[in-house]
């Protein structure tokens, strides 16, 4: 027999009493196959000899490789690359005098939720911070039945009918021939699409804006989008369209900073949602609605089936109703967020559908796609999508079926029960759900034909509504990223047609594009309707909302050796007492020595930690610690980049040297470290003009 060696871990022994790293979420036991088969080497194949070829009766191996090369499902065509958690929505105000929905009616009420949010065009494995639509996806295990409020972090979409879709995903993701750009719209075929569909305009106007390039999945709003109908014990209905509002505040990056991101940190969005989670800071929503009624649709200046449109806050106020608080991240990614199943068809008795074109397209979507990513139709009893309320049917049978169905009975009505009575689940008439159907009797009905409805032809008035809503600092971000976009784009026609179409929404903004681009102003595309005016909306502006504040933000804290020992601990608790997270950054993460002679470990090397990570930053060096730090790249960067993302910097007065040089300005931001904390809740906007050019 040839010469062997023990390779298995530890001692060799019964490998359950050696894992290392054991911790609870380990499982305990012996090692086995799928078959339950003890396994008693799991370092080495089974050979003819210790050099002989390798045997093909090995079980053991061949179940473990199979197992493995089967481990990727195919990817979501859109919304490939999320993030998401657990937690709870509890009812705050009832609504059952409007529906009958089971988890709006007695307030303080909770239901589990599980949460996820994605980015919509790159794929699984991209970046965090693209500048792109946010996915914001709820799915609430009420007692009547899962419901799934399938949203964005913008009101508005690109396309009014659903037909369009794969026209406008196909154009937006990596091109057909080239492959790439991953997860970015700055490319040829999205805004030669975008620019023949002025339908588009809306939402590029939003996506345009800093909305596409949240600081934090904790700092985005969401909304259903679409109008939904509430329907109440009457049967009366009640249009109604959803709203999310982060306890945080809207807040955004700057366009500079989440480039840089990409670099830094590909996962900062899933990680910051992860930390904050896992430290015990539960991200929270407020659930707003806007109720309505027919005769007040009717009086709108645009339609409310039509998805490209919203409705100003300040038309109709946004009731909160309830809250969702994140609480629990998931235990396995692929069990749960890979696996969890979103349908806007999920909808439980009180909640119905609109006519929106685009919505009724969605309802055929989300199931057929699950179907063809998941492999089967009884996905619905994962455990992460499973209802957890009781399913009661004599839908039998399928790939997968995970449950052991009993008896004879698979078919509705029987009589075999005992007593030969009919038996079994059967129709709840005045409990199930049922379809809104006017009592005129007239809704649905129609000639069929294939056309919009004409108030849908207004593709321009809420575009400039937007536009007049925004700060002149988030103007001068719109047109800026029209800019960088349309510069991305090598076909000349395209950036003109695009420019033409903005003059319908603003010459001005128009202007500057063109300008920011070096290209003749275009005559204007004729509108398919003259847009109307309508008044600017302040609650549609992230600047005009934003909220000051440490909480849920993070401070990059830079020390070196001979670092006061004091002034650090005395700004980190500051930091730490008005609700922020402090981060020692130091240029080796086994940490310095400080004045007072005692070593201190950081949190991140400063190579490895640049101040993009942070909302602010803290500069605590000697004269020594600076002189030392003037020759570091990554420390002058640290400090140019947070200047320039207009972010608030604390330093001592030895530090100045490292300031000077990395091109920083005294200003309101710019302060002494004992006023840092008063300084750092917010973002300086107004520094912009002096550090870049803006369209
Ligand atoms: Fe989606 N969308 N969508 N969508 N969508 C998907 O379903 C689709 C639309 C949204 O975290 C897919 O499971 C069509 C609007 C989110 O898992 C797919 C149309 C809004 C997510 C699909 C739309 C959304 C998706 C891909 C036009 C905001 C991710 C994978 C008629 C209200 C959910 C999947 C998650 C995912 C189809 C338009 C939001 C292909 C046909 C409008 C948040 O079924």
């Amino acid at each position: 027999m040839d010469k062997t060696f023990d390779t298995r871990a530890g001692n060799g022994g019964e490998t359950h009493q050696h894992v290392p790293g054991k911790g609870p979420h380990i499982p305990e036991g012996h090692l086995t196959t799928n078959q339950g088969i003890r396994v008693s080497d799991n370092q080495n194949s089974l050979k003819s000899g210790a050099r002989g070829p390798t045997l093909l009766e090995d079980f053991v191996l061949r179940e473990k490789i199979f197992h493995f090369d089967h481990e990727r499902i195919p990817e979501r065509i859109v919304h490939a690359r999320g993030s998401a958690a657990h937690g709870f929505f509890e009812l705050t105000e009832s609504l059952a005098d409007v529906t009958t929905a089971d988890l709006f009616q007695r307030a303080g009420e909770r239901v589990p939720v599980f949460t996820r949010f994605s980015t919509v065009a790159g794929g699984a494995g991209s970046v965090d911070t693209p500048r792109d639509v946010r996915g914001f996806a709820v799915k609430f295990y009420t007692q009547a039945g899962n419901w799934d409020l399938v949203g964005n972090n913008i009101p508005v979409f690109f396309i009014q009918d659903a037909i369009k879709f794969p026209d406008l995903v196909h154009a937006v993701k990596m091109e057909a021939d080239k492959g790439y750009p991953q997860a970015g719209s700055a490319h040829d075929t999205f805004w030669d699409f975008a620019s023949l569909m002025p339908e588009t305009t809306h939402m590029l106007m939003w996506a345009m804006s800093d909305r596409t390039i949240p600081r934090s999945l904790r700092t985005m709003e969401g909304f259903g989008v679409h109008t939904y109908r509430f329907v109440n014990a009457e049967g009366k209905s009640t249009f109604v369209k959803f709203h999310w509002k982060p306890k945080l505040g809207l807040q955004s990056l700057v366009w500079d900073e989440s480039l840089k991101l990409q670099a830094a940190d590909n996962d900062y969005h899933r990680r910051d949602l992860f930390e904050a989670i896992d430290t015990g800071n539960f991200p929270e929503w407020e659930l707003g609605v806007q109720l309505f009624d027919q005769a007040f649709a009717d009086g709108l200046p645009y339609d409310v089936l039509d998805a490209t449109k919203m409705i100003p806050e300040e038309v109709l106020p946004v009731k909160i109703v309830g809250r969702m608080v994140l609480d629990r991240n998931p235990d396995n990614f692929f069990a749960e967020t890979e696996q969890v199943a979103y349908c806007p068809a999920n909808i439980v008795p009180g909640i119905d559908f609109s006519n929106d074109p685009l919505l009724q397209g969605r309802l055929f979507s989300y199931l057929d796609t699950q179907l063809k990513r998941l492999g089967s139709t009884n996905f619905h009893q994962l455990p992460i999508n499973a209802p957890k309320c009781p399913v009661m049917n004599f839908q039998r049978d399928g790939h997968m079926q995970m449950t052991v169905p009993k008896g004879r009975a698979n078919y509705e009505p029987n009589s075999l029960s005992e007593n030969g009575e009919v038996s079994g689940p059967r129709e709840c008439p005045m409990t199930g759900f049922k379809t809104f159907v006017a009592a005129d009797g007239q809704e649905e009905q129609g000639d069929k034909l294939r056309v919009r409805p004409d108030l849908f032809a207004d593709h321009y008035s809420q575009a400039r509504l937007f536009w007049l809503s925004q700060t002149e600092s988030e103007q001068a971000h719109i047109a800026s990223s029209f800019v960088f976009e349309l510069s991305k784009v090598g076909i000349a026609a395209v950036q003109a047609r695009m420019v033409a179409n903005l003059r319908n929404v603003d010459d001005g903004l128009a202007q500057r594009v063109a300008d920011g681009m070096n290209i003749p102003l275009p005559k204007k595309n004729p509108a398919a309707r003259e847009p109307v005016d309508l008044p600017a909306s302040d609650a549609l502006s992230i600047q005009k909302n934003a909220k000051p504040m440490l909480e849920g933000r993070q401070f990059g804290i830079l020390i070196a050796d001979g670092s006061d020992a004091a002034a650090i601990a005395k700004v980190k608790k500051a930091i730490v007492d008005a609700g922020g997270k402090a981060v020692i950054v130091a240029p080796k993460v086994g940490g310095a020595k400080l004045s007072d002679g005692k070593d201190m470990k950081a949190d991140g090397q400063l190579a490895g930690s640049p101040s993009q990570l942070y909302d602010g930053v803290a500069v605590v060096l000697s004269d020594d610690g600076t002189k030392a730090l003037l020759k570091e790249s990554a420390a002058v960067e640290w400090l140019t980049n947070a200047y320039v993302h207009l972010k608030a910097i604390g330093h001592t007065t030895e530090s100045h040297p490292l300031l000077k040089k990395a091109g920083v300005e005294h200003d309101a931001g710019v302060v002494l470290l004992d006023d840092f904390v008063g300084a750092a809740g917010t973002r300086y906007y107004d520094r912009e003009p002096k550090v870049r050019t803006l369209a």
